[in-house]
């Protein structure tokens, strides 16, 4: 195990996640054999300082501000005892892929070198946060809803807090206790954190312990010195393979991997083994769901040894879809370009 400062409680072995500083990237290999949804022990964990310990005893969760008319405080008990929602939905990094800004187009994008790893889909339940806005009586003014962390400040800019427009506080966002059937684990937010289905992974704030209603724009360091303008994520895909994996050739082979887009449902996943000169459509399995991925499969048999790239992209129900090269995003996010995926084919 890598890691140096224990920023990350839960365990990080190697065949499951790869660390960067305090930041632990789940392995696509790791997703190989799974089910629909990403297991805990190998969801990624993106943290600004450190996991921190909440105790539940003294933990409440405050609604307040201009834009409610009843500002309430609310112990864990009270979020259990409230109408509970069960949400399947992605939480993906705005950096996910940045390496790739390096790797492929050679022009690196400064910040977390992610490769394709920091995205997980879980089974999310908890309270929508449209029912706990309107019991405090949100006005019809209200502007943004801003949720505050309470891990530790984060350098000088003080706690992890990012304004989400009340429209889409209204809409799908859940005030989420529980992650793929149990209580949710100390790094993914206990006791509570928000889901923000399809927006970048920054606007699913952990540790929540603070909502403020305002009736006017707000501004924090994470709407304007990091994640400016970023609001849903595009198309990606992924292969469940290691990077630099080693097939056998001859007898067909089943590849397997999963596409996904914060902005509608994955409509077409096609695979290439030449490079980006022909396409082949792959068949896809499981569930299909808007605001997580779908699983695809394609069934390939190499006929000569050697260095390969697999590449994968696929199409999203608003037209979105993957391309070759991408313009560089300045801070590293977005990359959505096909990834090439080497693999070495030997005789089998
Ligand atoms: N309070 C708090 N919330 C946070 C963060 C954080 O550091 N502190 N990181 C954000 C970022 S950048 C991402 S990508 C997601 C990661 O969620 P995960 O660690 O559960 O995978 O949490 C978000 N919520
Ligand atoms: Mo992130």
């Amino acid at each position: 195990m890598k890691q140096d400062l224990r920023t990350i409680v839960k365990a990080l072995p190697d065949h499951l996640f790869t660390v960067h500083d305090g930041n632990a990237e789940m392995r696509w290999e790791a997703m190989a054999g799974q089910g629909y949804h990403t297991p805990t022990d190998r969801f990624f964990v993106r943290n600004h300082t450190a996991t921190p310990v909440i105790d539940l005893d003294t933990w409440r969760l405050r609604v307040h501000g201009p834009g409610v008319r009843h500002p309430a405080s609310y112990d864990y008990g009270d979020l259990l005892a409230m109408p509970a929602r069960t949400l399947d939905a992605a939480i993906e990094c705005a950096g996910n892929g940045r390496r790739f800004y390096d790797v492929q187009q050679h022009d690196p994008a400064p910040g977390t070198q992610w490769g394709l790893g920091a995205i997980g889909v879980a089974r999310w339940r908890g309270v929508p946060l449209r029912y706990l806005l309107a019991r405090s009586g949100v006005t019809g003014d209200a502007v943004d809803v801003l949720p505050t962390g309470l891990d530790a400040e984060f350098e000088h800019h003080g706690h992890v807090r990012r304004p989400l427009p009340v429209a889409k506080a209204m809409d799908d966002v859940l005030v989420a206790y529980e992650m793929n059937g149990r209580a949710l684990p100390a790094d993914h937010g206990f006791p509570v954190r928000l889901v923000v289905p399809g927006w970048v992974g920054v606007a699913s704030i952990k540790w929540l312990g603070d909502i403020q209603v305002s009736r006017e724009k707000l501004f924090t360091p994470w709407n304007t010195v990091f994640y400016p303008d970023v609001t849903t994520q595009p198309v990606k895909s992924a292969f469940e393979l290691e990077w630099n994996a080693v097939l056998p050739m001859g007898a067909p082979l089943m590849l397997r991997g999963r596409s996904w887009s914060g902005r509608g449902r994955i409509v077409r996943v096609e695979v290439s083994f030449d490079r980006g000169r022909s396409w082949r459509r792959a068949e896809h399995h499981g569930q299909h769901l808007v605001s997580a991925w779908l699983p695809w499969h394609v069934e390939w048999a190499p006929t000569y040894p050697g260095p390969r790239v697999l590449m994968a992209r696929a199409t999203d129900e608003t037209g979105a879809t993957q391309h070759l090269v991408i313009p560089k995003h300045p801070f590293g996010y977005h990359f959505d370009a096909v990834v090439q995926h080497p693999i070495q084919v030997v005789h089998g």
